[in-house]
């Protein structure tokens, strides 16, 4: 197995550990520090379930000791793939406790997806739920099983069939070894949004990653008579720790997990939990300022609002005070690392008008042109950005990590920004080739990949194209191979090959050819982007 590490240079692990942002903390720690201290409080609220601190211990324990039971050892790789249930913070608390290391899938991903991840982190154990809104994920665990061989075992939450059943893991806790993970050892690996090909593998340590955790519920005031809900998929970095239920868990509040990030399912919840704070992406905060006037649900208790994962535009912004009842606090973070956030106590223009600024006063923000040298003060450009929770490097990756970090270890984050004169960051664009469809981030290129395999067509290209409620839909211009296919067909055989639904195409435009007139060869870059200029002169 290839080892997972990330390694920042020694002067600055040093700096790092002397400032206490890394401060020898691991996530087993983190809930045995809180039982220690608020046994009794409630951790964790389900549909119908409602966990004490205590409770999730003790469940995370029985976890850690029925994993190990499998013949899983410390430091094996575990894809895990549920949806928001109680039982995704038992399991990973479980992972962690064994020393196991989680990889964060979506409940959307689908085999193709699975299996790379599977490979990637050469996992031996893959989690899932039985089913979710009416999607059988023990059928995907079989696909994926006759693909992937090394796959030694596959654990169900509910009803498990012929896998192993989470529910009924009976292994003695007082069997597992009483030695913690080393701070300093990658923790979990959490997935790229892919920028070019397919999801790459970040490794992110328990130091690293609970200096980002704690801070975050710093800057989000959480407190423990907080409530926080999980309305968004778990797995993404954005609901796990801006503040997210991490951030809730390690001040003591309460987390409550919402099956879906609907109006519908969480106005209910808010009401009947008290819920104080959540976390959106733009869609999703305008769907629920549309729903609030006809709300029939008391969502008075919702103090504050991060909304991030793709821009948030100043008109709806503004709305959020007045329509929703609580601070806006907006959030542009990645998976990689560097998190920014407005303060809840700032001026309300840059609360609107702004992604807000680094956790750390040791984040270090480069924006530079595209040969690589310092813009103008307040001048766009591209963020390259290192710090002490930053990686220096994807799992496993070399050409990707030779594109992605500059010689001197800054993550080139294809984010185009601007900063203001308060330090405040403004999300401009970005650089990179992929399609940000409500905080979901897709590669051209993979979606291109996948067109490519249809015998019908020749060539394809795919490009985001602005939308209302999206933010961006994806476009793909197929110049076919004869006749051309009808684009539902496409679209529907898109889905059979076993990929996030939110990959296949929202618009399908067939072509004769890309007329790409410039002289000589046009690089996918510039092609995507004449397309893209096209369809918006268009429309
Ligand atoms: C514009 N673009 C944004 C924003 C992210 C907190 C919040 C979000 C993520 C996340 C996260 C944006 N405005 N407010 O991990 O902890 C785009 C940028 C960025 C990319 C990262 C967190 N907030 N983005 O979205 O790894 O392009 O993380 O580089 O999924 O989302 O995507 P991801």
């Amino acid at each position: 197995m290839i080892p997972l590490q990330q390694v920042w240079p020694d002067d600055l692990a040093a700096l790092y550990r002397a400032k206490g942002y890394w401060r020898g903390e691991t996530f087993s720690q983190l809930l045995r520090n809180r039982v220690e201290a608020q046994a009794d409080a409630v951790a964790v609220v389900g549909m119908d379930q409602r966990w004490t601190y205590g409770e999730l211990l003790a469940k995370a324990e029985t976890a850690a000791a029925g994993f190990l039971a499998l013949g899983l050892k410390p430091g094996d790789r575990v894809v895990v793939q549920l949806p928001n249930l109680p039982e995704f913070l038992s399991v990973i608390f479980g992972l962690f406790r064994a020393k196991l290391i989680p990889v964060y899938a979506l409940p959307a991903h689908r085999s193709t997806e699975i299996v790379h991840f599977l490979r990637r982190a050469e996992a031996s154990a893959y989690v899932v739920a039985d089913r979710h809104e009416g999607f059988d994920y023990r059928a995907l665990a079989r696909a994926v099983q006759a693909e992937v061989p090394e796959l030694r075992h596959v654990v169900v939450v509910g009803e498990a069939e012929e896998f192993a059943s989470f529910d009924a893991f009976r292994a003695d806790p007082a069997s597992l070894p009483t030695e913690d993970a080393d701070p300093s050892d990658v923790a979990f690996l959490q997935i790229s949004g892919g920028s070019t090909g397919l999801s790459k593998l970040i490794p992110r340590t328990h130091d690293d990653y609970l200096y980002s955790v704690r801070e975050s519920a710093v800057i989000s005031k959480l407190s423990s008579s907080s409530v926080y809900l999980t309305a968004l998929p778990a797995a993404h970095n954005f609901p796990m720790s801006s503040p997210g239920y991490l951030g809730a868990l390690y001040v003591g509040a309460t987390v409550v997990m919402s099956p879906s990030p609907s109006p519908d399912a969480c106005f209910p919840l808010i009401e009947r939990e008290g819920v104080t704070i959540t976390g959106l992406v733009p869609p999703l905060a305008l769907l629920w300022m549309q729903a609030a006037p006809r709300k029939t649900h008391d969502i008075s208790s919702l103090e504050v609002l991060l909304v991030g994962g793709a821009k948030f535009l100043p008109e709806a912004a503004r709305r959020v005070r007045p329509e929703l009842g609580c601070t806006l606090q907006q959030v542009f973070g990645m998976a990689e690392g560097l998190v920014n956030y407005t303060r809840l106590d700032d001026p309300e223009t840059l609360i609107v008008e702004t992604q807000g600024r680094p956790i750390s006063p040791d984040d270090e923000i480069l924006i530079v042109d595209d040969a690589g040298a310092p813009v103008a003060e307040g001048e766009p450009g591209n963020l390259l950005t290192r710090g002490p929770y930053t990686i220096r490097a994807y799992h496993n990756e070399p050409a990707a990590n030779a594109r992605s970090f500059t010689d001197d270890g800054f993550y080139r984050t294809g984010d185009v920004v601007q900063r203001t004169p308060e330090g405040y960051l403004v999300v401009m664009g970005r650089a990179t080739d992929h399609i940000n469809r409500a905080g979901e981030k897709i590669s051209a290129e993979e979606v291109e990949d996948h067109l490519l395999a249809h015998p019908a067509v020749f060539d394809a290209a795919v490009v985001s194209v602005p939308d209302d409620y999206l933010g961006e839909r994806i476009c793909a211009f197929v110049i076919p191979n004869g006749t051309a296919p009808r684009g539902v067909e496409l679209k529907a055989w898109m889905r059979k090959r076993d990929i996030a639904d939110f990959k296949v195409p929202d618009q399908i435009v067939f072509v004769e050819d890309f007329a790409v007139t410039a002289v000589g060869k046009v690089s996918r870059r510039e092609l995507r982007a004449a397309l893209r200029q096209r369809i918006l002169e268009e429309e």
